[in-house]
């Protein structure tokens, strides 16, 4: 199989391109990814060798319609869109960017797509598009689409445009919605890494509002082996949730993973505690997500293989042992951004 995947230098990307070519001998990869702030190629570094020329990285832009069909020129079987500009509070500073990539990216994507007959495409997209829940019950894929943020209505407008193809044109497609992912080569501005990077330079870590807002927490590993389940064996034109079953308040999340990260560095437990600092909420926050994920599980048996308290232990285990990537991160633009985002608050 030939894959072009897009925004592989970014987070979940970077595991999925990893994963894949661990997985299948004989797969292809053509990696295309524009490098914004979140991209980093060190995420991928060497892999064009080791993996015997299976791998390619190309710098495009999703938007580029001429460099899209050069691509898909290719024999690519399936396209799977991780490209996103994925920052909710990025998206509360100016909205436009998301438009450009999310919305009018994805629709350069699928008109390529439609034009090559490629066999499927698939869209990461978001539980965010959801909207947000009060204090019981989980989005399900008959949830009606109700998104809150800049970032969350760019990723709804694209998935509308997805589903908008495969029914006027008759596109093969597939759309999978994620609860929050962590793990390895996460980005430092998204909560886990921020935090955990904050306390090992004895900086502040900026809990929003009260800190009870409700995320739910996935592995970036179980979200890879859902993405892959999906393309081979999910139903063509379906939506498919995915979800951690590890639902936290903000709070109890930093809580423990301070724990872990003093347990690992050989403090007492409370070790990071006194670095927690409450600011200003983020405007339009939503308060709780939750994932009924009954449908993969029933059609396709996948279940997320990973408890919370593991998946942390292994994630401040990858940021300890990977101390000079996450520090060349957090140096040049993202600190201008990191200032900014924070200042008086
Ligand atoms: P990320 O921000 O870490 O990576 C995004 C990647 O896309 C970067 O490598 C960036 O350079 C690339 N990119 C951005 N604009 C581009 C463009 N115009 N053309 C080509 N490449 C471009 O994001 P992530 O956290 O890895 O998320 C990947 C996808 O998964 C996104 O679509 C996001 O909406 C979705 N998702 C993320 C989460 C999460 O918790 N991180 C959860 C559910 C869904
Ligand atoms: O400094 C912080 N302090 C804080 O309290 C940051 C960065 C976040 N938060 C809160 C906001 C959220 O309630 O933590 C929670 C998680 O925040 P993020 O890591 O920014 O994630 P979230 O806004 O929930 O969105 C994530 O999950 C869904 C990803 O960034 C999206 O790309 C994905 O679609």
């Amino acid at each position: 199989m030939k894959l072009l995947i897009t925004g592989g230098c970014g987070f979940i990307g970077a595991n999925f391109i990893r994963y894949l070519l661990n997985k299948y001998a004989d797969y292809q990869i053509v990696n295309l990814d524009k490098l914004t702030y979140a991209g980093n190629l060190e995420n991928l570094a060497g892999l064009e060798e080791e993996s015997g020329g299976r791998y390619t990285f190309v710098r495009g832009d999703i938007r580029d319609a001429t460099l899209i069909a050069e691509l898909l020129g290719r024999e690519i079987d399936v396209v799977v869109n991780f490209a996103a500009e994925s920052h909710v509070d990025r998206s509360i500073e100016d909205a436009s960017v998301f438009v450009r990539t999310n919305v009018e990216g994805t629709q350069v994507l699928l008109e390529a797509a439609r034009k090559s007959g490629v066999g499927l495409y698939v869209q990461i997209s978001t539980d965010e598009v959801y909207g947000s829940l009060g204090p019981s019950g989980a989005f399900s894929e008959k949830t009606p689409l109700d998104p809150r943020s800049p970032y969350s209505a760019s990723k709804a407008a694209a998935d509308l445009l997805v589903q908008a193809y495969a029914h006027t044109y008759g596109l093969p497609i597939l759309i999978t919605r994620c609860s929050n992912n962590y793990g390895p080569f996460q980005f430092p501005e998204k909560l886990i890494p921020l935090m955990l990077t904050n306390a090992l330079e004895g900086l502040p870590l900026p809990v929003y509002g009260d800190g009870l807002n409700v995320r739910d927490w996935i592995y970036v590993g179980d979200h890879c082996r859902g993405v892959d389940l999906i393309i081979h064996h999910g139903k063509k034109g379906e939506v498919y949730n995915l979800g951690g079953a590890s639902e936290l308040t903000n709070l109890d999340l930093v809580g423990a993973l301070l724990r872990e990260l003093a347990i690992q560095k050989g403090h007492q437990p409370g070790y990071y505690d006194g670095l927690i600092k409450f600011v200003t909420d983020r405007l339009g926050h939503d308060r709780r997500y939750a994932m009924d994920f009954t449908k993969i599980q029933t059609e396709l048996g996948w279940t997320p293989g990973y408890t919370l308290a593991q998946g942390m232990k292994e994630t401040v285990a990858w940021y300890l042992q990977n101390e000079a990537w996450w520090r060349r991160i957090k140096t040049g633009e993202y600190l201008d951004y990191y200032q900014r985002m924070y200042a008086g608050r």
